[in-house]
């Protein structure tokens, strides 16, 4: 038995010791033939997924039939702590204790200062071509080749325990373990941002999160500093906007687009040079809640965008995403009648179309919340051969901070060397030491130049080796001075494009979003302020919020008024793609078993089309998933009433005391509310006028039984996924 355990331990303590070292000479993933210059290529044709979870692999930490040690290996048993008699103190010389309650006590590392809720995935990206004519990036060098990628979502201002569904901007960062090392598109779901220059970051976020006397409110910009902020920094008008409309509270991560958001550059072997800006369009098709729907969800389940992408990898519900790129020549920065560097500006595309590069696929979900998840460490910084930087001033601030916070996060420099964050290519420099270094490096001669290690490691260049360049014909010069660009100034316009491109739904949505918000500022000043910078984008916006204030109507203030609109900026209004794991709840009763196998007979027709049927029903029966208690309308995209379950609606003085009075009215006309699809099948019927529901108009699905046509007509309706007839308009 002791025998075996130690073999266990050797071999854990093995790998946990060295393993890069022995995948450095592995010839299987890492081929040095051919590479004099330390950039071992990885072979192209190999699976990335499967190298994934190989090179992980390494570090895994199973417990399974072994016995419980020491962090330095002694076996132990930590059932009770050292005492000087039964009834005695704990000794201090309870190693096993101390080590214990140490190793508890240092759980925690700082969240991140922005961003701290989210949640990840490992995946593949695969490229479309050989892209090779734009940039020497050499994971899209070739059709077909595959990269490793790992991907974090997140929400911005609440901390790590904050709930899924604040209104917020989301964070899309995306990692591509290439064969040149780690690149990192570290984006968001709204192509824009608030401020232009990273020196109003912290400003920004001070704003943003809670009152520092008291930590209120969490996860929300419906406060004073927030708003004051907002009204004195008018460059956020594009990005709040954005985030006011659907694109604040999506229905997953699933269903949300991502944005690199600055204008980088790609860069050819010759030296030729192109500006980009990057789009990662989700192939499920985008999909918001409403608000109201979105705070109900925070309070019955915090965790909602992280279960959907867990449970949907868990099901083999990959979700994809296309990258694409809109390109531009470096001559036309000024253009398009703003400045390409500006990151409060998109490029419309009827302007400038997106040129697909490839598709990512999420395929497996982190085995540790903490190790993967919440280690992982992007930086706009971790950039490829093929790719650079633009002069876009908030771009260069964040090239300092994301290196700066992970210092402070890891507590040391060698947070690269964490598994999830190491590159899948092998590491030579001179960089040495620092808490937790990981490598043995057995290179006396630090330094370079170097004679006695032969010169080793040897510098990259542009032709030995595939350095990394930035562009070579990018040069820079100016007087020194504290500004904004005059190129930037205009910062009403586009907001404007925005507003007037969205379905009228969605315009009223962002106004509710705005009204809800504005009216929890206290400051009439800053209420005022608001006022006149909405204005400034559209008088009738600012006018209908004014209303809510109960402020009079300002005069229009024209200066940046025009009725331009661009396509595929709103949230709401184009059906989904797909449609896999959305959730149809059937509410059943117990009294009638024919309504529960009728909701069986709906899952059978749906199974094919990767639709989760759920039925409900007052208590856990066979053939029933949830019960009234703990269900909600949130909990499905479409309800529909089974044959038989109309007595539930009808007596809503029930006396069951199985779930609240009234639920399943509730959960109908909640959902009814909300724009999902609804329907009844037979005697279900009646729980429309019942429950207060309009019986007919569009996705309202009322059949006799389950036959093709109501199957076929539930199914467009969740690719509608929301009727926007339903929801009221000022005018
Ligand atoms: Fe970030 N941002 N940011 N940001 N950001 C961080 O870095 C910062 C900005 C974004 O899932 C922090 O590692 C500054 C734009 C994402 O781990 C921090 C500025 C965009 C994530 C930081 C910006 C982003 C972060 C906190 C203005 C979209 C989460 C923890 C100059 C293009 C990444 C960390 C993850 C995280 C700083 C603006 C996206 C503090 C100074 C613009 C998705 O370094």
């Amino acid at each position: 038995m002791y025998m075996r355990w130690l073999l266990l331990s050797i071999i854990g303590i093995a790998n946990a010791v060295c393993p890069y070292m022995s995948r450095d000479v592995d010839p299987g993933l890492y081929s040095s033939v051919d590479n004099p210059h330390g950039l071992h290529a990885r072979d192209d044709s190999g699976d990335a997924a499967n190298d994934t979870e190989e090179f992980l692999s390494q570090f895994y930490l199973n417990d399974t039939d072994a016995f419980m040690t020491t962090d330095v290996g002694g076996p132990i048993s930590d059932q009770a702590s050292l005492k000087a008699g039964e009834r005695g103190p704990t000794l201090l010389e309870d190693f096993i204790f101390r080590q214990k309650i140490q190793r508890f006590d240092h759980e925690r590392v700082p969240e991140r200062a922005v961003h701290a809720r989210g949640a990840g995935a490992h995946g593949v990206f695969t490229s479309y071509q050989d892209f090779s004519n734009i940039t020497a990036a050499s994971f899209l060098s070739k059709k077909g080749k595959e990269t490793p990628v790992f991907v974090r979502f997140s929400t911005v201002a609440g901390s790590r325990g904050s709930v899924d569904t604040a209104r917020d901007v989301h964070g899309f960062a995306t990692r591509f373990y290439t064969d040149e090392g780690n690149y990192d598109i570290v984006g968001n779901n709204i192509p824009v941002f608030f401020i232009q220059d990273a020196i109003l970051f912290p400003d920004l976020i001070h704003a943003a999160k809670p009152s520092p006397e008291n930590e209120i409110p969490q996860a929300a910009t419906a406060h004073d500093s927030a708003w004051d902020f907002f009204s004195q920094q008018p460059s956020v008008l594009h990005t709040l906007f954005w985030a006011m409309s659907g694109h604040g509270i999506p229905r997953s991560f699933r269903h949300m687009d991502g944005f690199g958001v600055h204008t980088f550059r790609f860069v050819t072997d010759a030296g030729d040079s192109k500006l980009v800006k990057f789009h990662w369009t989700s192939l499920q098709g985008k999909a918001s809640l409403v608000w109201e729907e979105a705070q109900q969800v925070a309070g019955k389940n915090a965790d909602y965008h992280r279960q959907d992408l867990y449970n949907a990898i868990q099901a083999g519900r990959f979700p994809e995403w296309e990258l694409g790129v809109q390109i531009m020549d470096e001559e036309d920065q000024l253009k398009f009648g703003f400045d390409l560097l500006d990151p409060t500006k998109i490029v419309p595309v009827e302007l400038v179309p997106i040129t697909p590069l490839g598709k990512m696929q999420l395929n497996r979900n982190p085995l540790n919340y903490f190790a993967e998840t919440e280690q992982v460490m992007f930086q706009p910084g971790h950039v490829v051969r093929g790719i650079d930087f633009t002069e876009d001033p908030l771009l260069q601030g964040r090239l300092f901070s994301y290196l700066d916070t992970q210092l402070n996060r890891h507590g040391g420099p060698n947070f690269e060397q964490l598994p999830i964050n190491r590159p899948r290519v092998p590491i030579h420099n001179n960089n040495r030491d620092g808490a937790g270094q990981n490598y043995i490096p057995l290179n006396k001669d630090a330094y370079t130049p170097n004679t006695l290690n032969d010169g080793s490691p040897k510098q990259a260049n542009q032709t030995v080796g595939n350095g990394f360049f930035t562009t070579p014909g990018r040069s820079v010069s100016g007087k020194l001075l504290r500004a904004i660009s005059p190129t930037f100034n205009d910062v009403w316009s586009q907001p404007r494009l925005f507003f007037n491109s969205l379905v009228p739904a969605e315009q009223q949505f962002l106004i509710n979003a705005i009204r809800f918000e504005t009216s929890n500022v206290q400051s009439p000043i800053v209420k005022n302020n608001v006022l006149i910078q909405l204005n400034r984008v559209d008088n009738d916006l600012a006018s209908r919020v004014a209303q809510a204030l109960g402020l009079p109507a300002p005069a229009p203030d024209t200066k940046y008024y025009h009725s331009n609109t661009t396509a595929n900026v709103g949230a709401f209004g184009q059906p989904l793609d797909l449609i896999d794991g959305l959730k149809i709840g059937i509410l059943a009763t117990v009294s009638q078993p024919s309504s529960i196998q009728q909701a069986a007979s709906i899952r059978s027709s749906f199974s094919t089309l990767n639709v989760d049927v759920l039925t409900v029903a007052e208590s856990l029966i066979t053939g029933v998933n949830q019960t009234y208690s703990a269900s909600d309308a949130i909990n499905f995209d479409a309800i529909i009433v089974a044959d038989g379950a109309q007595g539930l609606f009808a007596d809503s003085q029930s006396d069951t005391t199985l779930y609240p009075v009234d639920r399943p009215s509730i959960i109908l006309s909640a959902g009814y509310l909300f724009g999902k699809p609804v329907g009844a099948l037979g005697g279900g019927a009646a729980a429309f006028p019942a429950a207060g529901v309009p019986s007919s108009g569009a996705g309202i699905y009322i059949a006799n039984s389950v036959d093709n046509t109501f199957i076929t007509n539930v199914t467009n309706g969740l690719h509608t996924f929301k009727f926007l007839d339903r929801f009221r308009l000022d005018h």
